[in-house]
């Protein structure tokens, strides 16, 4: 069977080295054992936070431009935005109305972003994973790479999938398998060793943006949250320093070292030499890709005339897939 891998990122707020290191990084690494990839800039999924929306266009064209820097050739895969294929949305109204409430209801981004305010949670973040079952789905994806915290919505989307097949009798769908790479999958805040790095974090030196420049990367990481102890050899004594197996882990991924070798070069020492080598090996790491970032943003017809390239190829895969699908909803074709 051929391989077809769909991922995406909202264009909310500014994208950084977690969404990096959990999605593209790992999205790069599968390119040449992967038949067909889909790269999406999910946007209509950004508006399920309104207060993203007054800067959608630009974020979408950066988060364009951040896959292409990474490394994702534009011409060779396909790079698009949602909302130029509507069979996104269609779908997504299909899948609603055989999800269960219960299912959405018990969906623990939901519960984390409709706490404080239940009354006026919108209806359009309790059906966020409907439309990500029909990003996913549509394309008929054989796997979805993400990181840790979408894990739980690549479970409801094969759901929706087995419920679908089973409400038409056909086995329209295959279930997508999700790849979580363990090293990146949960990359965390650099205030908070136990909450995951995050867009929508007030403070931004919480997280390394794609686009902070050398002296920013620098700063953040020498203000980030440490402890006073000396890093010990023994990776078990990490558990209980949440901060110090985030900033470490982070230094591993930067020098492509594995844990027990970086435990070993800094074994015995204080947290400001591993934070100045840690500085050192972000910026070589970020800084070409920033510029690259920077150079496509100032070039922005060829931008687009990537994300439509990429759009055309996106809807000539889903077009006769949702003609099918219709077909086994009994539609009038
Ligand atoms: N901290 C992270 N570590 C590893 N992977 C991460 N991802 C996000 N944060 C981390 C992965 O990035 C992809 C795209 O994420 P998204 O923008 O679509 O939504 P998100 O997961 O909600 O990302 P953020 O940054 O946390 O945004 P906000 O704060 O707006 O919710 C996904 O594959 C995700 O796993």
């Amino acid at each position: 069977m051929k391989t077809r891998i769909l991922s995406g990122i909202r264009p909310t707020g500014n994208i950084h080295i977690g969404n990096y290191l959990g999605a593209i990084c790992s999205w790069i690494s599968m390119l040449d054992t992967i038949d067909e990839c889909f790269f999406c800039i999910v946007d209509q999924h950004a508006l399920t936070t309104t207060e993203d929306s007054k800067d959608l266009r630009k974020n979408t064209l950066t988060i364009a431009a951040a896959y292409i820097a990474s490394g994702i050739d534009p011409i060779k895969n396909n790079i698009f935005v949602q909302s130029h294929v509507p069979a996104h949305t269609e779908l997504s109204w299909y899948f609603s109305c055989i999800t269960p409430m219960g299912w959405l209801s018990r969906m623990t981004q939901f519960k984390d972003k409709s706490s404080k305010n239940k009354d006026q949670t919108m209806t359009g973040l309790f059906v966020y994973p409907t439309l990500m079952a029909a990003d996913i789905l549509a394309y008929k994806a054989t796997h979805v790479p993400v990181g840790e915290d979408q894990k739980q919505h690549v479970e409801l989307t094969r759901d929706i999938a087995q419920a679908f097949n089973n409400y038409v009798g056909k086995e329209i769908f295959t279930l997508p398998e999700p790849i979580i790479k363990k090293e990146t999958s949960r990359i965390m805040s650099l205030r908070d060793g136990l909450k995951k790095m995050s867009k929508s974090d007030i403070s931004d030196y919480s997280r390394i943006h794609l686009l902070d420049d050398n002296d920013t990367i620098q700063l953040k990481i020498r203000k980030a949250k440490t402890d006073a102890e000396p890093i010990s050899g023994i990776i078990a004594d990490l558990e209980n320093r949440p901060e110090a197996k985030n900033l470490l882990n982070l230094y591993a991924i930067f020098t492509q070292n594995n844990i027990e070798k970086v435990l070993k070069e800094f074994e015995g020492k204080l947290f400001s030499e591993v934070k100045s080598k840690l500085a050192d090996a972000t910026v070589n790491h970020m800084e070409p890709i920033r510029l690259k970032i920077l150079e496509l943003l100032n070039d922005e017809s060829t931008l687009i005339k990537y994300l439509k390239k990429g759009a055309e190829s996106a809807n000539s895969l889903v077009i006769p897939h949702m003609h099918e699908i219709r077909q086994s909803l009994n539609m009038l074709l």
